[in-house]
């Protein structure tokens, strides 16, 4: 039915996984409660640092999202039972790879990306999300971590006549394709904000990111120094921190968590910013959140845009605070 074109895997670059009993000797320890520090067990150790960096613990004193807002993501699956999930996935996922309604997970990849999109904040328990919002899982990449290009335009298309204000793709390809580029065009037409990875081969930015209206997200470390598997080139619009990213797992059919690290796990980092800005101003554009992301981006590496880091790490508080003074400039007008 669709042309079978093989897209290269997902990318889980150097991904290390951490068992249930590693995980399980943070448990019972001692709690630091402090103003807007989740109290998810492993927050303190596997993402305080990297949330600091990006200053999203500042920025959830301005937003911490909506669960009217909808996020799409296309990917492996997600691990539809996980604890750290529960409340969090809509019922109305498909799994076009297998042709079903079950997007359930079978390679892990989709629940990493959901879970840092949206795990449960301050439950106590396992990771902290970045925001709050719905996700949409829609099955595009296979067991192997392998999709193509007519199951990813097809659920595009599915993701926008679902209602999704955000679609995150953490998958890519070297072979450009009509098919998806049309399908990206349609979602941004439709309001629809599309993000995406650059790639993990270190070489030129890859499909869909590589088109025009999908934000292209790189990878840069927790020292925000540019990771050298990070594709790069033209089409780069901004970074996040892709390396060593703590989050939900599904593995050997167990709900867990994950060190994870790749431009896989960059994207919904970016995906999660929209969401909290589009909880502030649910009016946004697709090109006016676009701008404001880049806008407040904290720049690296040469002095303004470029080709390793685009316009520059999201800086979630400076991109909130920014709106928010928009918001009530016009409020006094
Ligand atoms: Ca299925
Ligand atoms: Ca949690
Ligand atoms: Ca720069």
């Amino acid at each position: 039915m669709f042309t079978k074109r093989i897209i290269r895997s997902a990318g889980l670059v150097f991904l290390t996984l951490l068992t249930a009993v590693s995980w399980g000797k943070f448990d019972g320890g001692p709690v630091v409660t402090a103003h807007l520090t989740p109290n998810d067990s492993l927050y303190a150790t596997y993402q305080a640092k990297i949330y600091e960096v990006m200053a999203i613990p500042d920025a959830w004193e301005l937003a911490t999202g909506d669960t009217s807002l909808t996020v799409a993501v296309l990917d492996s699956g997600v691990d539809l039972n996980h604890p750290d999930l529960v409340g969090r996935l809509l019922k109305n996922g498909y799994d076009f790879v297998n042709e079903d309604s079950d997007p359930s997970d079978d390679y892990g990849h989709g629940t990493i990306v959901a879970g840092i999109i949206a795990a449960n904040t301050n439950n106590a328990r396992g990771i902290a999300g970045v925001s709050t919002c719905m996700i949409l899982p829609v099955k595009v990449l296979n067991s192997q971590g392998k999709g193509n290009a007519g199951d990813i335009a097809e659920g595009i298309k599915y993701a926008v006549t679902c209602g999704a204000d955000v679609i995150n793709l953490s998958c890519g390809t070297t072979v450009y394709s009509r098919e998806v580029e049309d399908a990206v065009n349609a979602a941004h037409a439709a309001g629809v904000v599309v993000i995406a990875s650059t790639g993990n081969t270190g070489g030129a930015v890859e499909y869909p990111a590589a088109c025009e209206n999908a934000i292209a997200v790189g990878a840069v470390t927790a020292s925000l120094d540019y990771a050298d598997y990070s594709c790069y080139g033209d089409q780069v619009d901004l970074v996040a921190v892709g390396t060593g990213v703590a989050s939900t797992m599904f593995n050997n059919g167990k709900s867990t968590y994950a060190n994870a690290t790749g431009t896989s796990y960059a994207a919904p980092f970016v995906s999660a910013l929209a969401v909290l800005a589009l909880s502030m101003d649910n009016t946004l554009t697709p090109d006016a959140l676009k701008a404001l992301m880049t806008e407040n981006a904290t720049d690296l590496g040469p002095a303004g845009w470029d080709e390793h880091t685009g316009y520059g790490c999201v800086n979630f508080a400076r991109t909130l605070l920014s709106l928010w003074e928009k918001l009530a400039a016009a409020d006094t007008v």
